[in-house]
């Protein structure tokens, strides 16, 4: 399976990884996919922390806006992939990092299996309000550092409360490296989809990159509609099979 890890910059997608490698490389075959638009950074990180053999982790250079290189053109991305299927076959998991983007990136499901979405609490408590595709629609939303909501002034509570209420029963996880607890909910939710794709269970899904919404003269559909809808569920440019039933 492909995992992809996208959110804001600094968010704690390297982190997380490294966390997941911790956690899994002596149960499961790993590898990772590094993006980061101007250097290798990121793949430098992950193996100086020593958490996965080095060879396994792959920096891909975008030189290019971070989801163009996840979404529009992913050739970079699949040929490190499929480099790292190919050379350490058979692989279990291979986790591929976007570049540190803004809230509209989400992976192409050409590229990746299932994905998750990373927000931390230090990035303001009211970003899960802001929305967009992979907020409402990733597999997962991850709601980072939540050690660190004293110091900033957010209540981790309400946030992770209406992260859930903008994924319609999607899985949210509340997430930082210092509780145990949080990070054995983000392992189990990785091995739980693992399985479920290796069963059929899981498909990929398209989270779209145009947030649902709404345009002025759409009132004339409620008028022509069967339910009254709210806004975003009526619009007709949400992503193939992302429209709510
Ligand atoms: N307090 C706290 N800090 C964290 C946590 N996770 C990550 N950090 C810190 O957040 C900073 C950014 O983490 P990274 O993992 O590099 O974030 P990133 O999303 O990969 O960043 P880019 O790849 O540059 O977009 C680092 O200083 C981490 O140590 C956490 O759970 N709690
Ligand atoms: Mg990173």
């Amino acid at each position: 399976m492909r995992l992809g890890v996208a959110g804001p910059v600094g968010t704690g997608k390297s982190s997380l990884i490294a966390t997941l490698c911790r956690r899994l490389a002596d149960r499961i075959s790993l590898a990772v996919v590094t993006n980061d638009i101007y250097t290798d950074e990121d793949a430098r990180f992950l193996r100086a922390a020593g958490v996965l053999d080095p060879e396994r982790i792959r920096p891909v250079e975008t030189g290019a806006c971070p989801h163009t290189a996840i979404r529009d053109d992913v050739t970079a991305n699949l040929l490190a992939a499929e480099d790292l299927e190919a050379d350490f076959a058979p692989l279990d998991l291979v986790v591929i990092e976007s570049g540190g983007d803004n809230l509209t990136a989400t992976f192409s499901p050409a590229l990746v299996d299932a994905q998750l979405f990373v927000l931390d609490v230090a990035g303001g408590g009211d970003v899960v309000r802001k929305g967009g595709p992979g907020i409402a629609r990733a597999d997962l939303l991850v709601v980072n550092k939540t050690d660190l909501g004293p110091y900033v002034g957010v209540d981790v509570e309400r946030m992770v409360r209406e992260g859930r209420e903008a994924r319609a029963g999607r899985p949210v996880v509340a997430l930082s490296k210092h509780d145990e607890a949080s990070v054995q909910e983000l392992v189990d939710w990785v091995l739980g989809t693992l399985a479920s794709y290796r069963a059929g269970g899981h498909v990929a899904v398209d989270p779209g990159p145009m947030a649902p919404h709404f345009h002025a003269d759409e009132e004339h559909e409620h008028a022509h509609g069967d339910e009254p809808h709210t806004h975003a569920e009526q619009h007709a440019h949400a992503p193939a099979g992302t429209h709510p039933a």
